[in-house]
């Protein structure tokens, strides 16, 4: 087997996915400034909890993120300007005060909001999670909070609890929900982090202590017991998050809802990897993670980002980080009137109906057992924008694994015969996952070639699964 590394958040957030075309400047910009950078302890013992815990994110493999506040209004313009960068970020980018920006409550009145609409995408979409945006840094919840008026239910014309109504319908379809909670922004308050356009310029003299007391940690806690079974909680951005502080967001976790998950970015180790926004690692890594990505350059809504990426760059994405061993966490941005952007939807339900035939190669699959068709260091020496040796990515194909299953998916023709590379194992068969036809193999110097009708299968993607004898495979 390809031996795992072990990442560190740090590593994974230097990485920039430079093969891709999502990455907006203004977008690096924003990361660079706000990415946490948490280093992992390596090497630490297997946690049997974590491990149990851990079990369906394994299998689960594609989540649906969902970036829903009172930013989806404003939409990326303030007062006739353009603001750039992400819509979610429109208070900090623009400077807004808070007395200001408190005022979209009263417009926030989402009424095509349908949570059944919502998760049936996620069905459809083939994604078997989701997390939503509880509360975003600007500090309003989409939930009817008991320690704040500034929540849907208090503040706006709406009135409705929209986590209580997205829990139904999750509980209804058979999909987990999460919740994304930022625990150490909090524009609107006066000792969170983050605005010091309203607020103490100087974070350093925060009572921040006050924040995480009467706010953060009673949110958290609110979620977990009247929200519940929570899939998971995602924590964002620790800055002023030291290891204590931390350490009382798990302890009241694991007291509360012991099977929740913790994502990466609490500002202590949680029970899963989080990369940057937008990274895919280079390679196989050996922990729990999951990449958190954006389907156009916003995570909430901007009424101006059409540039959506395609189904075939989603499944690339997909398959690419499925064998490498994580999850991909794909985001929409609702608008302010609770409908998905049409282009998303279209792009969730395409890769959907590629999943539904070849889901068998993603949902609870496991990473390759090779690794050299990933790609390679640059042999020249190239070096990416952060001055790191570049990485040439393959993109031809990609291998995951299940017990005595080989998928190879392939994004282009390959060469004819396609060779697999040496195995121990007896290669029983190989099939088309899309109707079962058969693949003909042949082998030669313990290598087995697969001949692939032209054109190939499906243009988009196409599974071959190569059966084998016992597991694991032996190199
Ligand atoms: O600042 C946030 C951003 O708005 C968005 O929520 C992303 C999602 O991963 N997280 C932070 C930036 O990394």
């Amino acid at each position: 087997m390809h031996s795992g590394r072990p990442i560190t958040v740090a590593l994974i957030c230097l990485l920039l996915d430079a093969s891709s075309a999502s990455v907006t400047l203004s977008e690096r910009f924003d990361r660079a400034a706000v990415e946490p950078r948490v280093e992992r302890s390596q090497g630490a013992p297997i946690d049997p909890a974590k491990a149990k815990r851990l079990e369906w994110f394994h299998q689960a493999k594609y989540g649906l993120f969902i970036h829903w506040g009172l930013y989806a209004i404003p939409a990326g313009q303030w007062q006739g300007r353009r603001i750039p960068g992400i819509g979610e970020w429109i208070m900090n980018r623009a400077q807004i005060p808070v007395k200001q920006y408190e005022q979209l409550a009263k417009q926030f009145n989402p009424v095509k909001y349908n949570a059944d609409e919502w998760v049936l995408l996620a069905k459809d979409a083939g994604m078997k999670y989701i997390v939503i945006t509880a509360k975003h840094h600007d500090g309003f919840a989409l939930y009817d909070s008991k320690v704040s008026t500034y929540d849907v239910v208090d503040a706006t014309p709406f009135k409705r609890d929209v986590l209580k109504e997205l829990a139904a319908a999750a509980a209804k379809h058979g999909m987990r929900l999460g919740f994304y909670y930022s625990q150490a922004q909090d524009w609107h308050e006066p000792n969170g982090a983050g605005n010091t356009w309203d607020f103490l310029a100087d974070e350093s003299k925060k009572d921040f202590d006050q924040y995480l007391r009467d706010k953060a940690e009673p949110q958290v806690r609110e979620l977990l017991t009247e929200y519940g079974p929570v899939a998971l909680i995602w924590f964002d951005t620790p800055r002023l998050m030291t290891p204590a502080r931390g350490q009382r967001f798990v302890n009241l976790m694991r007291k509360i809802a012991p099977n929740t998950l913790i994502d990466g970015r609490l500002g202590i180790a949680g029970d899963y990897v989080t990369t940057g926004d937008n990274v895919i690692p280079p390679d196989v890594q050996g922990e729990a993670w999951e990449v958190p990505a954006t389907l156009n350059h916003t995570w909430g809504y901007r009424t101006d980002d059409h540039d959506w990426k395609s189904p075939q760059t989603v499944i690339f994405k997909l398959i690419d980080i499925v064998s490498k061993g994580g999850n991909y966490l794909l985001n929409v941005g609702p608008m302010a009137d609770g409908v998905i952007p049409q282009p998303s939807q279209d792009v969730l339900r395409t890769v959907g109906r590629w999943l539904r035939v070849n889901g068998d190669a993603v949902y609870g699959a496991g990473p390759t057992p090779f690794g050299d068709e990933l790609g390679e260091a640059s042999a020249r020496g190239a070096l990416n924008v952060r001055g790191e040796p570049l990485f040439l990515q393959n993109t031809q194909w990609r291998y995951t694994t299940k017990p005595g299953k080989l998928y190879v998916t392939f994004f282009d023709e390959p060469r004819a015969p396609f060779a697999i590379p040496a195995i121990g194992n007896r290669i029983t068969r190989a099939y088309h996952l899309d109707g079962g036809g058969e693949v003909k193999t042949t082998s030669e110097k313990g290598r087995t070639f697969l001949h692939l009708d032209r054109p190939i299968w499906n243009p988009t993607a196409t599974v071959v699964v190569v059966e084998f004898e016992g597991a694991p495979i032996r190199k």
